[in-house]
């Protein structure tokens, strides 16, 4: 019994028994949701094209999304996919929008296909408020017009499109969970890939200054990685519903608030330099994350100044 959803939907976990396949776990979140697989008592079996950081003990497969072949093998048997393999890279995809389509939505349609194939009928794949490209209205939520800035967001769309087509055609239980600005120990800061909280982590560790693009007024939703894992188990274990679904904290951030809280953590002076704001930054980012408290049960339980606590420590 879920419960969240009330019903039997799957089977309680089955401690060593229940296969959860994960795409993209040798990745920042896919990580953080591995081990938490493991914790629960789930078998993992990871996908990727870097093998998993120490500690993980789930077997690994390294493959890219696009190889159908592998896929199938490592599907056969499991319970449910979490999908996260992705390139995430937004100025990438602008400068390659093709490559950023194939691994993002060529590559989504063929994890789908596997699992339908392989009897899989739960598919949770990641995407991401890139979707919705500049809010016209706050709190955004799941009915906010999708107007993608980037081929990035593009793909995004078009695969969580197919994941929600799949539950429909072929009575499969898929989620989209919509990500929003994810942070939390584990990200590489060197890694173009790495959110604002990771660079300005950093850069106070160094004693070098923070630095804000733009005035520091643009806001985000921060959401905690082990709230996200939370999600990603949820929609596994609940099932997905018809609608893709925001994951957030739905607390609404400015930039500079977040350096001075940092900062304070730190015990050290906020100083930023202030570099022009990047091309494209949208304005303002805030989640209405009603859907998922509804669907999946869903409450983020990490506050952003707890959060910081774990990734900014005290500088001697
Ligand atoms: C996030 C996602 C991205 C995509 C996008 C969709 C991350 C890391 N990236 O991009 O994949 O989904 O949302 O909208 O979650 N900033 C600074 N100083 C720095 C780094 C960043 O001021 O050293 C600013 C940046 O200009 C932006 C804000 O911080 O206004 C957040 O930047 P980010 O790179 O963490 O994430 P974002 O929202 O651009």
């Amino acid at each position: 019994m879920c419960v969240v959803c009330h019903i039997a939907l799957r089977k309680a976990v089955l401690i060593g028994d229940d296969v959860i396949v994960v795409t993209g776990g040798s990745g920042f979140i896919g990580t953080h949701l591995c081990q938490r697989l493991e914790e629960d008592g789930y078998k993992v079996r990871i996908l990727d094209i870097v093998p998993p950081q120490s500690g993980i003990r789930g077997e690994f497969v390294r493959a890219s999304v696009l190889d159908a072949g592998r896929l199938q093998k490592l599907f056969n048997g499991a319970e449910a996919v979490v999908h996260l393999a992705a390139l995430i890279d937004v100025a990438a995809s602008v400068s390659d929008p093709y490559a950023d389509f194939s691994v993002n939505a060529a590559g989504t349609l063929n994890v789908l296909e596997t699992a339908r194939r392989a009897g899989v009928k739960r598919v949770a794949f990641a995407s991401s408020a890139a979707v919705y490209g500049e809010p016209v209205r706050l709190p955004v939520d799941e009915e906010h017009p999708t107007a993608p800035l980037s081929p990035y967001g593009a793909s995004k769309l078009s695969a969580e499109r197919y994941v929600l087509l799949y539950n429909r055609l072929y009575g499969m239980e898929n989620a989209a969970l919509r990500l929003f600005n994810v942070y939390g120990s584990g990200q590489n800061p060197l890694s173009p890939y790495s959110g604002v909280i990771t660079k300005f982590a950093n850069a106070i560790r160094d004693g070098k200054r923070p630095i804000i693009y733009g005035d520091g007024s643009q806001t985000r939703d921060f959401v905690h990685v082990d709230d996200v894992c939370e999600a990603f188990v949820r929609a596994i274990e609940c099932g997905g519903k018809d609608m893709p679904c925001n994951i957030a904290s739905a607390t609404e951030t400015t930039l500079l608030e977040l350096m001075e809280e940092m900062c304070n953590i730190a015990d050290v002076p906020a100083d930023p330099e202030f570099l022009p704001a990047r091309e494209g930054d949208i304005k303002r980012s805030v989640a209405d994350i009603a859907l998922a408290k509804k669907t999946l049960g869903f409450s983020p339980k990490i506050s952003l100044a707890r959060g910081l606590g774990g990734i900014v420590g005290k500088r001697k």
